[in-house]
């Protein structure tokens, strides 16, 4: 049985030196002749350096964005992992706490990295209040090692420890989740990533490759927990149960070939644009895709249950945005449900209100950017636990966005293993938008008819509800 003594808890400098100085097969040494693999689990939500391999053989480890990847144990020539399902808090951006279920002390779980050919054994302890199981969605494995509870093998029960065994059959990236109450247990984020790594390292090797999945929840303002019936109409927008300010950057050296790997674990689809560069998608959880049949994109769509991995070189400087291009997607909680007070003079309005109903929030005269402004200016008390609807500041101001967003950032000179961010992109003189002072002409249009001009623009959602 596993005890606490046995858990190790990674801080982001005990992965450093986890990671650059093989205390991995040290720890891993101690309790080699453990029946099971140490439970490794981490603390912190953010981007750990990537898992270089320090036994078994050679590949090119990824990065996951604000993730982590799992060690390993090597026995009698398997790999073996340890994945503990159980409650976690995970930190969605500074200043909100969610109540989740996870693997290893975060949510997503932590990602699983072996090579083709691997012969490779997960031991799964459930500690959730109900039973699980684990899907190792898009590969080859022996029927009664796909994880679909009832159907290929009894639901793992709360307490219990099973075993998976299987060979890596196939290069490629995949996702990991459960196939036991999954509707509860996706709305709580319990899934993770898996990437098989080719047996041959040179194989469409790239500089940088991340890694992550989009996932979603319906978490009341002032609340922890998600509402795990909702089938649409979430509130926060995630990339690996973070929004947007609290989403790491892409940080890519000049001229890299850099590979992103997207995984779709929420309940809609997602076009995942880039900013500044084209891509082509390269791979999907099916495979990789012949040269021959790839295309130019700016914005690949990512329907339920794909995965889709884009490669581009990174050869313009700058900090370029990358988000999912549904508008409400990079929102968070108290974007949703506004009425459209475009027009609407409503100062008076909103004091009145707010000294009956003190969470009263209502959209600005001139848009919604006001009112993200008002709030963050505290002008407007959030409720507790509560991300600004639109947050985040850039250099130059306001970025008026939350969920799905962060930045790829390219720069030169960047040490091999460095992923820290720069901080803001310098513009070269000249080359920052800027403003036009001389005389603008006056507009000339036709007199406006009578219609025109008694119409205010006062539009409302017809119900105030966009959900099923
Ligand atoms: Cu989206």
């Amino acid at each position: 049985m596993d005890t606490p003594k046995s858990t190790k808890n990674i801080t982001r400098r005990d992965f450093f030196k986890l990671a650059g100085a093989g205390i991995a097969l040290t720890a891993v040494n101690k309790v080699a002749l453990a029946a099971l693999p140490e439970i490794v689990t981490a603390e912190k939500a953010n981007t750990q350096a990537p898992l270089h391999p320090d036994n078994g053989r050679p590949y090119n480890p990824v990065v996951t964005l604000n993730g982590w990847s799992l060690p390993w144990r090597m026995r009698n020539g398997v790999k073996e992992f340890h994945l503990v399902a159980e409650p976690v808090i995970r930190e969605m951006a500074p200043g909100m706490k969610a109540h989740l279920w996870g693997y290893n002390g975060q949510s997503p779980g932590p990602t699983i990295e072996v090579v083709e050919g691997d012969r490779v054994r997960i031991f799964v302890t459930n500690r959730l209040p109900e039973k699980t199981s684990v899907h190792w969605h898009g590969q080859r494995v022996p029927n009664g090692m796909d994880g679909v509870s009832g159907l290929t093998q009894p639901a793992i029960p709360p307490g219990k420890t099973y075993v998976y065994e299987f060979e890596a059959k196939r290069a490629g990236t995949f996702m990991y989740h459960p196939h036991a109450d999954e509707m509860t247990q996706m709305a709580m984020g319990l899934m993770g990533s898996w990437v098989t790594h080719p047996k041959n390292p040179k194989f469409m090797q790239v500089d940088r490759d991340f890694i992550f999945l989009l996932n979603a929840y319906d978490i009341e303002p002032g609340s922890y927990t998600p509402k795990t019936n909702t089938m649409l109409d979430f509130n926060l927008w995630t990339f690996n149960s973070r929004v947007f300010p609290g989403i790491d950057p892409l940080v890519v050296n000049k001229n890299d070939k850099v590979r992103i790997r997207v995984g779709n674990l929420t309940m809609t689809n997602h076009p995942i644009h880039l900013h500044g560069h084209e891509f082509q998608v390269t791979g999907t959880d099916g495979g990789w895709v012949p040269p021959s049949a790839r295309w130019p994109e700016v914005t690949t769509d990512i329907a339920v249950g794909q995965m889709r991995a884009i490669e581009f070189v990174a050869d313009e400087l700058g900090d370029w945005a990358f988000h999912c291009h549904k508008s409400h997607h990079t929102m968070n909680a108290m974007g949703h449900d506004v009425p459209n007070m475009i027009g609407v003079k409503q100062h008076d309005l909103v004091k009145k209100v707010g000294d009956l109903l003190p969470d009263y929030m209502a959209m600005g005269e001139t848009g919604m950017a006001e009112m993200s402004e008002m709030a963050s200016m505290m002008e407007m008390p959030l409720p507790e636990n509560t991300l600004p609807m639109m947050t985040g500041t850039g250099q130059y101001g306001a970025i008026d966005m939350g969920g799905m967003l962060t930045t790829l950032k390219v720069r030169e000179g960047l040490a091999k293993n460095d992923y820290q961010d720069p901080g803001p992109y310098q513009h070269p003189k000249g080359t920052v938008a800027y403003e036009y002072v001389g005389e603008v002409p006056a507009v000339t249009r036709p007199p406006a008819t009578d219609e025109q001009s008694a119409v205010e623009v006062q539009v409302r959602k017809p119900s105030g509800h966009s959900g099923h």
